[in-house]
């Protein structure tokens, strides 16, 4: 089985970009490590802190973007860091070349009842020309990412990775290394397996009320075909088994706060699952267009998401085309 960084060389990655990557894996070993320890570290529970975005910060959230953020900067080919639990970009190295977004823990709530985590991250460069340290060097399209992944720390560590050339997974091993044990990995493109919050469907647009409800009728209904439904409210978790064997996963739209366009954000999460879903044959969307192709203007953006089997997201963007939409654009 091939290292990671070997694998890269192999395949004539850019030679910062892979050590932009080992870099990354170095600090996501050490929250790998943390996790593990779980309770016995004390590091279960909340901060009295909530984030930008009005969370409730756990102890595991911060422990994991300092990590993060002290390794990454620590490497002179950044130039700077974004992250959820951050208000704004730290900047490192004025003459770095790349910029980090990260999502340090994704379905954080799920850390004390022992269910999968990950750190989501997404590898942009510095645009051409511009000199100021500001947000603004963030604010580019998903289509300019040159690498985007995810550690999932489950019953066992895995990174799923892009950097524009597919999709490869590996597994860490007891010896501290990642090792290639998926490599070119393809989503079917039809499937009959399901993720979404139910319980906001009430909250939905009617596009999306009417896709679930023909669904959920099965071999009965329009889809003709019986579908089976997953939830583990931790995106990392859900994308992991959509590229691993197929599916859609949404967190659309929702009535609950109409001026957000969704839960998700973009830059550290639509945007690098966006990548590594098209990099693996398969869709994503906002419903209405290509995830890759929003223009941001924020840094802690939302997005509506459904992504995975292209055939599958394709129709539930016909839904979206065929009903009128309530949402204010
Ligand atoms: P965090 O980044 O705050 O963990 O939120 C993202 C997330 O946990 C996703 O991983 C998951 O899909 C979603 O929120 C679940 O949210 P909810 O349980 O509120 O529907």
């Amino acid at each position: 089985m091939q290292l990671l960084s070997a694998y890269l060389k192999h395949h004539n990655t850019d030679t910062e970009l892979v050590e932009l990557i080992e870099t990354l894996m170095v600090a996501c070993k050490e929250i790998a490590l943390q996790l593990r320890e779980g309770a016995l570290a004390g590091i279960h529970g909340t901060t009295d802190n909530t984030n930008v975005q009005g969370e409730t910060q756990k102890k595991l959230d911060i422990i994991s973007n300092d990590i993060l953020k002290e390794v990454l900067l620590d490497n002179p080919l950044v130039r700077g860091v974004a992250s959820e639990e951050e208000d704004d970009p730290v900047f490192g190295n004025p003459n770095g070349r790349f910029l980090v977004t990260f999502d340090p823990l994704d379905g954080s709530s799920n850390i004390d009842i022992n269910v999968s985590v990950g750190t989501i991250f997404s590898i942009l460069e510095v645009p051409e020309g511009d000199a100021a340290d500001s947000v603004e060097l963030f604010l580019q399209p998903g289509r300019r990412q040159v690498a985007a992944g995810y550690v999932l720390y489950g019953p066992s560590a895995v990174l799923s990775l892009t950097t524009g050339e597919g999709v490869n997974m590996f597994t860490l091993a007891h010896t501290g290394d990642f090792l290639l044990t998926r490599e070119d990995v393809k989503i079917p493109n039809s499937t009959k397996e399901f993720a979404i919050n139910m319980s906001n469907h009430r909250f939905w647009e009617p596009a999306m009320r009417n896709y679930v409800g023909d669904l959920l009728s099965g071999s009965e209904g329009p889809r003709e075909k019986n579908y089976n439904m997953r939830w583990i409210a931790s995106m990392v978790a859900e994308v992991h088994r959509v590229l691993t064997r197929g599916g859609i996963f949404t967190y659309p739209w929702d009535s609950r706060d109409p001026q957000k366009p969704g839960k998700l954000r973009l830059m550290y999460e639509g945007n690098p699952m966006s990548m590594l879903v098209e990099q693996a044959g398969g869709r994503s969307t906002t419903c209405y267009s290509d995830i890759l192709d929003v223009d941001p203007q924020h840094i802690h953006q939302r997005v509506a998401v459904a992504l995975g089997s292209s055939e599958e997201v394709e129709t539930l963007m016909r839904y979206h085309r065929e009903t009128p939409s309530v949402i204010q654009q």
